[in-house]
């Protein structure tokens, strides 16, 4: 491969395994890390990059030949909420600047993460969140600078993303990753959200296959443009709680809703992903059961078989 990759938002809970997965699939040296940090880890290729700073990103891209493009840097939903204004201008505005200095670039393709955010809880696109209305609008953006300028920009709208390596930060199904580390570390944990608050989940090996996987199809399947549905398992904090009880049987949990509840009350317990395995042959490979085993393994509390 001559060309090179570039993943922005390197350090957080979706890029951290992207990064990892792109490496492994296109080598250590194709791939550039990308974060607001000051450094990530030695492990390959880094750059300090904040998404305001169109110059440096343009300059990146131009002179490190890359083609690919991952976009992952966003305040998540709960956040959003505490700083709206700094999410819309994070979410927005880091967008734009990519897609305008992709265009100038002539930058292959781009991946953008959107979110089951962008829904009501009828699945209606409704979003009642500063993270799901920049989430919304970036889609229609994304699919404008397809029409009008023939970047080829993909884009899915993921569930609660659970994952044992990079914690997530800020959104509202942040909930699915603390109960592991607490039920692993203290034995206990105290939900933000109600016993009974089913909502989309899915688990990162899944997430990061179904990235791959989207900017791997032919762009003559690719039938959405704005974001594909994504979808792999639903469950409550109830039902997760007595899955990880069946491996750790002392494990109790306490509900103590926060502000947080009203984002989930808002959000549908399902979405409809047929397009994605229609299109580009979508299938998950983990439910509730087998992600709990595997997080829990990860965590170092089941042996490996
Ligand atoms: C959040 O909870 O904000 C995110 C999401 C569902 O996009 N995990």
């Amino acid at each position: 491969m001559k060309y090179a990759i570039l993943v922005i938002g390197a350090c957080g809970q979706l890029g951290t395994e992207l990064t990892r997965a792109l490496r492994k699939k296109h080598g250590w040296k194709s791939v550039i890390a990308a974060d607001i940090h000051p450094a990530m880890d030695a492990e390959g290729l880094y750059v300090q990059l904040d998404v305001f700073n169109k110059k440096k990103l343009a300059y990146i891209i131009a002179h490190r030949g890359v083609k690919q493009l991952y976009h992952l840097a966003a305040v998540l939903s709960a956040l959003g909420e505490q700083n709206p204004a700094k999410a819309w201008d994070v979410n927005m505005q880091g967008l734009l600047n990519v897609l305008e200095v992709a265009k100038e670039n002539k930058v292959w393709q781009v991946f953008w993460p959107s979110s089951i955010a962008v829904f009501d809880k009828n699945g209606e696109l409704n979003p009642s969140t500063v993270y799901g209305i920049s989430k919304a609008a970036g889609e229609y953006w994304c699919r404008y600078y397809f029409e009008k300028h023939g970047l080829d920009v993909r884009s899915l709208r993921y569930p609660g993303l659970i994952s044992h390596r990079a914690k997530p930060g800020g959104g509202t199904t942040d909930y699915a990753v603390e109960i592991f580390h607490e039920a692993v570390n203290k034995g206990s944990y105290d939900c933000f959200l109600n016993r009974k608050s089913t909502l989309p989940m899915m688990y990162m090996p899944d997430a990061v296959r179904a990235a791959l996987e989207l900017m791997d199809a032919p762009a003559a399947s690719i039938s959405v443009r704005t974001a594909y549905n994504l979808a792999a398992m639903s469950f409550s904090p109830q039902e997760l709680a007595t899955e990880i009880k069946r491996h750790l049987p002392d494990f109790e949990m306490a509900c103590n809703p926060d502000f947080s509840q009203a984002i989930a009350n808002n959000w549908p317990v399902s979405v409809s992903d047929y397009r994605a395995r229609r299109d580009w042959g979508w299938q998950e490979e983990y439910d509730i059961a087998r992600m709990t085993e595997d997080m829990l393994v990860n965590l170092g509390q089941k042996e490996l078989c």
